[in-house]
């Protein structure tokens, strides 16, 4: 089977994922007391599009790197479950528009997530890994973490901050996507945050920049930006096939190579933007 060009695996992913997060109407919500604290509309529906946006990832890389003016002169910007701006602006900037955020974030105790302010700003959508089928009612009834009951008591929390929840036919179409263009066989996990968190912006943005998930020149074995944790992992995946979705937009990449060596950044374009 053939490579597929930049532009050949764009409209792959035009065509073959959809873009979307939960709605009330959606069954089993449409059925359940708390369902119509779900929004109405599909995020993708109601924003948008944006001129430019800028994606942040937690890379340790990020350290350093004296990129927050830049990150910050986008009309959006997109950063990951715990990641702080406080004391690092002068990296990753100081502006959060939409924080993504995965279901062991919105459980898990040690993240605080419902009391704590870091999630107080901008829009939160969140995501749980599904099984396979991404059969609506089966992954209510098995998520990996309780994510729709910490969704009811942090809308009741929070009622004015917008807050949605990653429709989970993207995971596996993505994983699908990925797989389709690998010539080994890759474990069936849905891909990190880094790259839904992406893929949700191009359908936002006219002009996406992603910031460190293809290491720069200060690659280093630092997980987080914001921690003093040293693995590698977190780079090149372990239950994530993030090596694997890192070749996909290394592919995609309508940037100059040298923008990624100095600056690590990533230029896709919004999915509106090309017909194919
Ligand atoms: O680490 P995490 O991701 O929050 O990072 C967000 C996204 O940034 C990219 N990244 C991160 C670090 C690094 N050195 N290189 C990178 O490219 C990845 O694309 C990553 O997705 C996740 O995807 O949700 C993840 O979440 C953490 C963890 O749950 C949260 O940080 C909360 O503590 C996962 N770690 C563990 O479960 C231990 C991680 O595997 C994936």
């Amino acid at each position: 089977r053939p490579k597929l060009s930049g532009p050949e695996l764009l409209c792959q992913l035009k065509g073959g994922v959809k873009v979307a997060t939960l709605t009330s109407d959606l069954q089993p919500f449409s059925e359940l007391t708390w369902g119509s604290l779900l929004p109405q509309r599909s995020m993708t529906f109601d924003l948008g599009p944006f001129k430019s946006c800028a994606v942040v990832t937690s890379a340790g890389s990020m350290r350093h790197s004296g990129l927050g003016a830049e990150i910050d002169s986008h009309d959006m910007v997109l950063r990951f479950n715990a990641a702080p701006t406080a004391g690092y602006e002068k990296d990753v900037g100081a502006k959060t528009s939409v924080r993504l955020i995965n279901s062991q974030v919105m459980a898990s105790d040690d993240h605080h997530f419902l009391s704590s302010s870091l999630y107080s700003a901008g829009i939160l959508v969140g995501w749980d890994p599904a099984p396979y089928s991404a059969d609506l009612n089966e992954w209510y009834n098995k998520t990996d973490y309780p994510i729709f009951e910490q969704y009811q008591v942090y809308r009741k929390l929070h009622p004015q901050q917008s807050f949605h929840i990653l429709h989970p036919h993207m995971e596996w179409q993505l994983w699908e996507l990925i797989q389709g263009n690998m010539a080994e066989p890759i474990q069936k996990n849905p891909p990190s945050s880094g790259l839904l968190g992406t893929v949700l912006m191009m359908s936002l943005c006219d002009v996406v920049h992603v910031y460190e998930f293809l290491p720069s020149r200060r690659k280093t074995k630092l997980c987080h930006y914001y921690q003093s944790y040293y693995d590698e992992a977190c780079t090149v995946g372990a239950y994530h096939p993030l090596l694997y979705e890192k070749n996909l937009v290394k592919r995609m990449n309508l940037g100059p190579d040298q923008d990624i060596y100095t600056h690590g950044r990533v230029t896709l374009p919004g999915l509106h933007t090309f017909t194919c």
